[in-house]
């Protein structure tokens, strides 16, 4: 007699076009639903995966709304407070040279009260990777104005509009580290759109391969949306990212001394 048990089970696997990524923990995340981070952690999960990479990763996490991210993928992790995951990040690499170390960083944390870090450690060329999840807001602490908010867009603190007179402009942190000698990749990518999906985790995945590899510092900018703090839905969101961030921090690779390797 025909083990149909069997036959279920293979027939299941043929047609499986999609499975949750082996790392990411069956753990409800806490997200707003529409958020990039939850995009951007899969991939973290699948690149880690894909490069065999599981016993040797270790993730600095930030503040903001990333702080939990220890929560969902199943590797090792040490928390940092306000900004210092680069200066976390430089001391486990330099204790342990063959792990591949990462910050995940939002650019409230990176970019205002982390800029130091996030620049020391690019200029001394630490072989890590940051992956900097730029949203353009404060997204945990009820959507004030970061450094990346664009020009003219409403916040908590900028209810008017950012006002270039009495804000600044800006800060565009992949162009500034990207000047500097220790730094061997930058990029700028997006989860806007499936294909963009699969170049950001290509980059995450060069990033992380460059680390282990010793290869100098790799900044992975994702431009991402916090559809709660722009008060906006989900796809609202997506489109405004794509018509606006997009425009001001325009999708692509801006220093590449690594190749294909
Ligand atoms: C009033 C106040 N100022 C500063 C902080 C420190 N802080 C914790 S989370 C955060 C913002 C994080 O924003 P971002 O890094 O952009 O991450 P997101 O939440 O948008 O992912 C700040 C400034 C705080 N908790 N409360
Ligand atoms: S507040 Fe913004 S960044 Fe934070 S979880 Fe919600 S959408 Fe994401």
């Amino acid at each position: 007699m025909a083990d149909t048990t069997q036959f279920e089970v293979a027939e299941t696997e043929a047609n499986l076009v999609y499975s949750r990524p082996r790392l990411l923990l069956d753990t409800t995340m806490h997200y707003c639903p529409g958020c990039s981070h939850g995009t951007v952690h899969k991939l973290v999960a699948e690149a880690i995966d894909e490069l065999g990479a599981e016993d040797k990763a270790i993730g600095i996490t930030p503040v903001g709304c990333a702080a939990f991210l220890y929560n969902y993928i199943d590797i090792d992790w040490v928390q940092a407070s306000h900004g210092r995951a680069p200066s976390v990040a430089t001391a486990m690499k330099r204790l342990c040279p063959d792990k591949l170390v990462f910050t995940y960083q939002g650019d409230g944390d990176l970019a205002a009260i982390g800029t130091a870090e996030a620049i020391h450690a690019a200029n001394r060329g630490d072989n890590i990777a940051i992956i900097f999840i730029n949203n353009a807001i404060y997204g945990m602490t009820g959507g004030q104005m970061a450094p990346t908010t664009l020009l003219g867009m409403k916040t908590a603190t900028t209810p008017q509009g950012r006002d270039a007179d009495l804000n600044g402009y800006p800060f565009k942190v992949a162009n500034v580290l990207s000047l500097l000698d220790g730094v061997t990749y930058v990029t700028r990518q997006s989860v806007n759109t499936p294909a963009n999906v699969r170049k950001a985790k290509k980059a995450i995945k060069k990033a992380f391969d460059n680390s282990i590899n010793n290869r100098g510092l790799s900044f992975v900018e994702i431009v991402a949306t916090c559809n709660s703090g722009w008060k906006m839905s989900p796809i609202a969101a997506n489109h405004w990212m794509e018509e606006n961030m997009h425009a001001a921090y325009p999708l692509g690779d801006l220093k590449d001394l690594t190749g294909d390797k």
